[in-house]
């Protein structure tokens, strides 16, 4: 059986979170990133019948029953996923019962699947509803958009407005915009709750003055979007204390979003 560092999932996922830890997001053990793999691509690296361990869930999540995840480890930094994914990482399959995780590779000293994997699985389901080919769930702290969180008002509508403004493709790469949640505590089944219902409108949801959730079809996709509220959450923090000279006009959005063919949030322009 081949080996299971180099199956592209692996590569792209160490490729992932080291960019998120340089870029200065995900410090100490900050972050999270659960990946839904295929059934077919797990078997030609591991033997799906050598469960090496059962780690219960603490919630249902029979909607995701015979689902295999990779997802990122409890305490560990994202810093050190390239160096030792076994450790930093594990894959599990969520058993027939809903309730357990039954790990296939990983979490090599005796550690578990993050304290976020409520938040992950509810909106792993959630955005399953909306689009069948989702499959990555991830959790991050970049630096301006949390900046933002603290001299912004958290209001979807005003937020995602603020952010279009500041980089003429926020619109057409995050159309649906950004939804919010007030700070709540975290590694909570309440704010895994609170999550997935709201991405069953969003794909991106701000956790109030702690970090941002993003989802989407591929890493590259979903690390895309974080990457693009950020730049523009940067952009807006850079020039938020000074004189406004120029913007871009809810028009010009508009003619964007037809012009790219967008499904954009109307309600969020002031037209
Ligand atoms: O796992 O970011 O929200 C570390 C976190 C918790
Ligand atoms: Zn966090």
């Amino acid at each position: 059986m081949a080996n299971v560092l180099n199956a592209p999932f692996i590569r792209s996922f160490v490729k992932t979170t080291s960019n998120m830890y340089r870029l200065g997001w995900d410090e100490r053990n900050g972050g999270n990133i659960s990946y839904l793999l295929k059934e077919e691509e797990v078997a030609e690296y591991l033997d799906l019948n050598g469960v090496i361990r059962t780690i219960p869930l603490g919630f249902d999540a029979k909607a995701l029953a015979g689902k295999y995840f990779l997802v990122t480890g409890t305490g560990k930094y994202f810093k050190n996923v390239e160096e030792d994914p076994e450790t930093n990482a594990g894959i599990f399959r969520i058993a027939a019962n809903g309730l357990d995780a039954e790990l296939l590779w990983g979490y090599k000293d005796g550690g578990k699947f993050t304290s976020e994997l409520p938040a992950h699985l509810m909106s792993h389901i959630a955005r399953l509803k909306a689009d069948p080919e989702n499959r990555v769930v991830l959790h991050s702290h970049p630096t301006y958009t949390l900046a933002m969180n603290f001299v912004h008002e958290l209001d979807e509508k005003k937020f995602t407005h603020t952010l279009w403004e500041m980089c003429t493709e926020c619109i057409v790469v995050f159309p649906d915009g950004v939804g919010i949640l007030p700070w709540m505590l975290c590694g909570t089944n309440s704010i895994g709750e609170a999550t997935a219902k709201k991405m069953e409108e969003f794909r991106l949801v701000v956790w109030g003055m702690h970090g941002i959730y993003g989802s989407g079809k591929t890493l590259d996709e979903t690390f895309g979007l974080v990457e693009t509220v950020e730049k523009a959450a940067q952009i807006y923090m850079l020039t938020a204390h000074l004189p406004r000279l120029n913007t871009i006009k809810d028009s010009e959005m508009k003619e964007l979003a037809e012009f790219f063919g967008v499904n954009y949030r109307k309600d969020f322009l002031n037209l």
